[in-house]
């Protein structure tokens, strides 16, 4: 049989347009490399999440013209449904010969609610490898597919499901993806999975609902092949990115993975999403002799009550000892925050700038968005948006029908009305982001973690921080004191002076526009932030104390309850 697989079109205003370094699906490479090894069927996959839905559909109909497929087999998040919908109803109306398969997140979720708007298309619910070749085995073979795990469909009036499939017990069992579909030379990105599954259901996720909270990991020499194959396919590779739900969940499977990559010498680098738990310094070295030199966080917020609430199972004494180590290598890390999720209040944003900021100073966490709250279905926000049915302009009620029009993802406002979710994020990002440093509020803001910002601006090569650093230093005259510092073994004794000096190019660069009247308020402002400056500086430094002890006790707790993570 022909089989055409394809991803489309994400929503406009979530679209990245470059397709030259963008991430890419995973689960197609995954379903094109199970069918060509377990079956005979021709595959032809086509990735289109990165073009707007004009392409899209034009080059789905030559595609369709020209492979003539048997089989359509769309892959659809929550925010590239609307484009898959079109994709369905062009289908089922001009080829309706071609049996349309639908599989995903979004589906996987939504079946039910898919299946009262389209009467054609099968669903694969969850994990989809063995499923979908199962199907296409029915489907080839003429026979009634009732007998299929795991699928959705009308039988007749009916919708239907059957019996639950069992996840993929050994990941090793599955093919390599194919990544050649989605490479192609000048490519510098690769994406590769190296686990399975989350045991924690932050209430913002839905990724149990594929995995079902079942961690599976695969053998370090599986991985590494896959590392290997791609680095052949494609020579001008130069990062990797792990797309693991939950990567370094398992400190025994990261440190055999950052083995097998330093044993056989593999050389690219490694940027991973990741938990601030569990982590070692001596995985940390691992993983930076073994190429990784970018982890990214899941941070979300830094006050208390929003952070248990999420059920992360991670606490500010986690993040504080992960950031300290972190601190002590090359590796550059960044976080990732969520405004507006249940129970935001004013207070808890000034928390989360207070602790993103006493993060800054002990390790620069650099920020590169900040996310609004969206409401996706088959997560825990959703339930309780639809709980309190939320109100969405033009739509009505918020319920799963919402999702059969072409709407966008809501963002969680039951609690807040949108622009206040604006304005919260735009204070945080004068609070911790560097762009914003010349701004007179931001600056104020920001100049008590300067001097971190600075070690991390060198760290990474941060061109114009280190273009300001170096013009304060000629300015005061500091260099031969800080080569002196630096060949006396004792370079970061200077960087408190090398702070103030830069602090103070800053204050001449934004009082340089100012009148009179803005220069004096401004001074003012200065001197009463420096007074509180020195205040939080204090209780930071207390806090760090405190917390490494207390860290040292929640970790044999969780020793204890949580086998799994450890
Ligand atoms: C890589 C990635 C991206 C990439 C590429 C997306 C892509 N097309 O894969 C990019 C960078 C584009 C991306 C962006 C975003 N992403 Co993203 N992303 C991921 C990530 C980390 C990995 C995807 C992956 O490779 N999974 C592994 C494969 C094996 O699983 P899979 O894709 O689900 O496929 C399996 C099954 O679903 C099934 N299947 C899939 N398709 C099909 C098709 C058929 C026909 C069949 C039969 C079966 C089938 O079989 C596959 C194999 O078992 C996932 C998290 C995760 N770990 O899955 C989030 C995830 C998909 N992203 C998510 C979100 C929310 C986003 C953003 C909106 C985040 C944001 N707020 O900015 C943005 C979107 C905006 C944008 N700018 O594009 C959510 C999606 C929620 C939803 N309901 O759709 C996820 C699940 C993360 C989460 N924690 O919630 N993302
Ligand atoms: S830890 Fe990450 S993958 Fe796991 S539930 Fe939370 S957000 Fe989702």
């Amino acid at each position: 049989m022909k089989v055409l697989l394809t991803c489309t079109s994400i929503e406009d205003k979530e679209r990245i347009e470059d397709a030259h370094d963008s991430h890419y699906p995973l689960g197609l490479a995954y379903l094109q490399a199970y069918l060509q090894k377990e079956s005979d069927h021709e595959v032809q996959t086509h990735f289109l999440n990165n073009v707007d839905d004009v392409t899209c559909f034009k080059k789905m109909k030559e595609a369709i013209e020209e492979f003539k497929p048997d089989v359509v087999g769309i892959s659809i998040m929550t925010f590239s449904r609307t484009s898959s919908y079109r994709m369905i109803e062009y289908l089922s109306e001009h080829n309706p010969d071609i049996k349309i398969v639908l599989g995903g997140m979004h589906p996987t979720i939504m079946w039910k609610t898919l299946l009262k708007k389209y009467t054609t298309p099968v669903i694969v619910i969850g994990e989809g490898e063995i499923a979908f070749a199962d199907l296409l085995k029915h489907f080839e073979e003429g026979k009634s597919i009732s007998d299929v795990k795991g699928i959705a469909y009308h039988d007749g009036e009916k919708i239907v499901s059957t019996p639950e499939r069992d996840l993929v017990k050994n990941l090793d069992d599955l093919p390599i993806p194919d990544h050649n579909i989605f490479l192609w030379e000048g490519k510098t990105i690769a994406n590769l999975l190296t686990s399975r599954g989350c045991p924690f259901k932050c209430n913002f996720c839905v990724l149990d609902n594929l995995s079902l909270r079942t961690v599976r990991f695969r053998s370090a020499e599986n991985i590494c092949d896959e590392i290997e194959q791609i680095l052949k396919t494609c020579s001008t590779i130069q990062t990797i990115w792990l797309h693991d739900d939950a990567f370094m969940i398992n400190k025994k499977s990261t440190m055999a993975l950052c083995r097998e990559i330093i044993r056989r010498g593999i050389k690219t680098t490694f940027t991973c999403s990741a938990r601030f738990r569990p982590v070692s310094r001596e995985l940390i070295q691992l993983m930076e002799e073994a190429g990784f030199n970018h982890v990214l966080f899941g941070l979300e917020s830094g006050a208390k009550n929003i952070m248990d609430d999420m059920k992360k199972g991670i606490t500010k004494h986690h993040i504080r000892y992960a950031t300290s180590l972190f601190a002590e290598r090359n590796i550059k890390t960044t976080a990732f925050l969520i405004v507006g999720l249940p129970g935001e209040t004013q207070e808890t944003i000034d928390e989360t700038i207070d602790f993103v900021q006493e993060m800054q100073f002990n390790n620069y966490l650099y920020y590169d968005d900040i996310g609004i709250c969206g409401i996706y279905p088959g997560a825990e926000v959703y339930n309780i948006a639809r709980r309190r049915k939320l109100e969405i302009p033009g739509y009505g009620l918020l319920d799963d029908d919402y999702w059969l029009t072409d709407g966008d993802v809501p963002t969680y406002t039951c609690e807040h009305p949108r622009e206040k979710l604006l304005q919260w994020k735009e204070d945080i990002r004068d609070a911790i982001a560097l762009n914003r440093v010349t701004k007179p509020d931001a600056f104020l803001k920001q100049k008590k973690v300067l001097s971190s910002a600075i070690q991390y601006g060198y760290k990474f090569g941060m061109p114009g921080l280190i273009g300001l650093t170096q013009n304060a230093l000629q300015t005061h005259q500091l260099f031969p004191e800080v080569l002196y510092n630096f060949f006396a073994g004792a370079p970061s004794r200077m960087m408190p002076k090398i702070g103030l000096a830069v602090e103070k190019e800053l204050i001449k660069q934004i009082m340089e526009p100012m009148n009179m009247e803005q220069k004096k308020e401004f001074i003012a402002n200065w001197e009463k932030q420096t007074i509180e400056d020195n205040e939080t500086l204090k209780r930071w430094q207390t806090q760090r104390v405190e917390a490494t002890d207390e860290y040292i006790s929640l970790k044999k707790k969780a020793k204890r309850t949580l086998s799994v993570i450890q």
